[in-house]
């Protein structure tokens, strides 16, 4: 059995919860902005979570609420520009350091960093929002502590084709079994597994309750110290909070058991 090499990052409700304070509050103003009536309230917006990927998600909007819009002409380009302004509005709501990372994701890339793992990021999301968010959070360096950024529009199909993932081992240049995929949605542990990969779930508000088949521990957050995590599934984390022990451990257990 492989050592454990590597760590991958899902972004989105992974390492911060981004989604309904700062995706859907960025799409939102994207269409007030250009006169457009459309609110995701937070419901909605669960919901359209199904779709990943924002150009992908206003498309599945479209199909629900307006269907005559997807057969105009000009359709495309109005979502990529209708995008383009919900990208520069949550790029400019990260910057306000509006929102955090999980509680326990910094002492986890310190400690993985600290004991020479490698990191990674696998995302739909656009490469600049990721950036972004690093920047904010972390500081300028915190962008370099990972070593591969694969995001957005770099392979053809998104979230739950394995496509990212693939991306990001190619850019490792690391087989599969030599890395440990942390997510938090049902599409991207469906990507992580098509890819190959063990994979452990942090879950949230917006995923808690989809089916996580296939994954190796299911847990409702990262903890910290003194602050242990509620399992959902799999082995718990012997420390009471994910640490590099307990993703070691899911990684062997997930390659025992013949993943
Ligand atoms: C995250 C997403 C993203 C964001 C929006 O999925 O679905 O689409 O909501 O990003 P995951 P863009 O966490 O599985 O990667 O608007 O930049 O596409
Ligand atoms: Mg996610």
């Amino acid at each position: 059995m492989d050592r454990l090499a590597a760590l991958i990052f899902d972004v989105d409700g992974t390492l911060a919860d981004t989604e309904r304070d700062g995706h859907r509050v960025a799409f939102n103003r994207a269409f007030a902005e250009a006169g457009l009536d459309w609110h995701w309230d937070v419901a909605r917006y669960g919901a359209l979570l199904s779709v990943t990927g924002g150009k992908e998600r206003i498309r599945k909007f479209l199909s629900e609420d307006w269907p005559a819009l997807l057969q105009e002409p000009d359709i495309d380009a109005r979502i990529r520009a209708l995008h383009a302004a919900k990208t520069r509005h949550y790029v400019a709501l990260l910057e306000t350091g509006a929102i955090p990372l999980r509680p326990g994701v910094r002492r986890l890339l310190q400690e993985a960093r600290a004991a020479g793992l490698r990191l990674a990021i696998a995302t739909t999301t656009t490469p600049e929002n990721v950036t972004t968010l690093l920047r904010a959070t972390l500081g300028e360096e915190g962008i370099g502590w990972f070593e591969v950024i694969a995001a957005g529009d770099i392979v053809p199909a998104k979230k739950p084709a394995p496509d990212i993932f693939h991306r990001a081992l190619a850019e490792l240049a690391l087989p599969a079994r030599a890395c440990l995929a942390l997510e938090d949605s049902d599409n991207g542990v469906r990507a992580a597994k098509g890819a190959g990969l063990a994979v452990v779930v942090t879950t949230n508000d917006y995923t808690e309750g989809q089916d996580f088949s296939g994954a190796v521990a299911v847990l409702d957050g990262f903890g910290e110290p003194g602050v242990p995590v509620t399992v959902q599934a799999g082995e718990p984390p012997v420390a009471g909070h994910v640490d590099l022990d307990s993703l070691e451990r899911w990684h062997r257990l997930a390659w025992e058991a013949g993943l």
